[in-house]
């Protein structure tokens, strides 16, 4: 069996999506998803224009020779949209042998550790009862890990707090929007939004926040320490992550757990905050972080250093990468929790998929391979449309992280 065709699908059904399908000569067909938020048709376009001509005529089965040819082969390694690119092929070839074999992946990857996935969403308003009641909404929906964030008084708008409450979207814009931040007022409220979500809802409910890069780590280790007595399952991102030694700070000042890894692409970017454990959760992804192959090899690093997996879940994650989380976060020894921001009514049906939530858990599809396709007629009535994350100033006007 050789590969005969592979194609790349940008479709817009409320949000942008970059999907790879590989067609084989048997007529098996794949699809990887290759959308990075916001640089959307560079990844497109190295996939057309350098990675699909060299995919003709290869081996579908040799999925690890695949990998390695791409990453070595380009000579300049890792980068997001390198890495991206590589996802959406390795994903569409394990979505392949899957096919053949007759099997979902993650029987291909050892079976089953466990009988669902546990999931958190994400509940948010501009003060804190608003946050407490779409809480609320969460644990009546069965969900047994809900994410908070709440506006920062003062400021015109906070990351993590939107309009639409189900289906938030941060790429808001055909050109960046501007927000400000203040990290005095933020560390103000954040204390003030646990102590109300632990007073109405106990302890039995998984908290999580995220940061968002927004903290130096001397900052994020005392609210670590503040935070403690709400017991955080995880504070995310607390700094940027482009300086592992930097989280050896944030350990010696705080037990509450610490999780990054959204903006990983390669295992390099990791390394160290694993091997000397320094933070509790890797939040790296399939589209992200090359693939299947390098994701696993990711999470075996960690599962030798006590670390858990924590995969990345927005929606600007298409529901073919979320297929494909579900097969590795069901079969790894150290899985810890899965993020899961559903999907517009739209998506669903461009990229129709097997995967169910049930009761607080997400559970994978039992069709061979990845359970999850791509409505190429659909998607065509939905073309590009450009749109920028925000960036954020202080309010001096200097930029700073979003
Ligand atoms: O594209 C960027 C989003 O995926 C990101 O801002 C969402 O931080 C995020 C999260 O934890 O879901
Ligand atoms: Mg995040």
């Amino acid at each position: 069996m050789r590969i005969t065709d592979a194609k790349v699908i940008v479709t817009s059904p409320g949000r942008n999506f970059v999907t790879l399908k590989i067609t084989t000569s048997d007529g098996v067909t794949g699809i990887g998803d290759a959308t990075l938020n916001g640089r959307e048709l560079a990844v497109a376009s190295y996939l057309r224009d350098h990675v699909c001509p060299l995919l003709i005529g290869r081996d579908p089965a040799r999925i690890e020779d695949t990998w390695q040819y791409l990453y070595r082969g380009a000579y300049w390694r890792r980068g997001p949209v390198t890495m991206t690119a590589i996802a959406a092929v390795d994903t569409a070839l394990w979505d392949i042998k899957g096919k053949v074999a007759g099997l979902p992946v993650y029987q291909l990857l050892g079976g089953r550790s466990r009988d669902g996935v546990t999931v958190y969403g994400h509940a948010n308003g501009e003060t804190i009862p608003e946050v407490l009641d779409e809480v609320a909404k969460y644990v009546d929906l069965g969900y047994r890990a809900v994410r908070v964030q709440c506006g920062v008084p003062g400021l015109d708008a906070t990351y993590g707090v939107s309009g639409d409450k189900m289906f938030y979207e941060p790429a808001d814009a055909r050109l960046p929007s501007e927000a400000t931040w203040s990290t005095e007022r933020y560390l103000r409220v954040v204390p003030e939004l646990f102590a109300a979500v632990r007073d109405r809802f106990g302890y039995d409910l998984h908290v999580l926040h995220d940061i968002h890069h927004r903290l130096t780590p001397i900052e994020a280790a005392g609210l670590g320490a503040r935070l403690q007595e709400y017991r955080p399952f995880w504070l995310e991102d607390p700094v940027p992550a482009e300086l592992q030694d930097g989280f050896r700070l944030i350990r010696q000042h705080t037990t509450t757990p610490i999780a990054v890894g959204e903006v990983f692409n390669s295992i390099w970017d990791c390394e160290q905050l694993i091997r000397e454990q320094l933070i509790d959760y890797i939040r790296a992804t399939v589209v992200h972080a090359g693939g299947i192959t390098h994701l696993r090899r990711i999470f075996d690093l960690a599962a030798l250093h006590h670390v858990r997996t924590g995969s990345h879940g927005a929606t600007d994650l298409s529901p073919v990468c979320m297929s494909a989380a579900l097969h590795l976060d069901i079969a790894v020894p150290n899985f810890g929790i899965q993020e899961y921001m559903r999907h517009t009514e739209a998506t669903d049906e461009v990229f129709p998929h097997g995967y169910h939530f049930a009761d607080g858990y997400l559970h994978p599809s039992e069709e061979p391979g990845l359970g999850v396709e791509i409505d190429e007629r659909l998607a065509a009535r939905y073309p590009y449309e450009p749109a920028y994350l925000p960036v954020n100033r202080l309010m001096d006007g200097s930029m700073h992280n979003w």
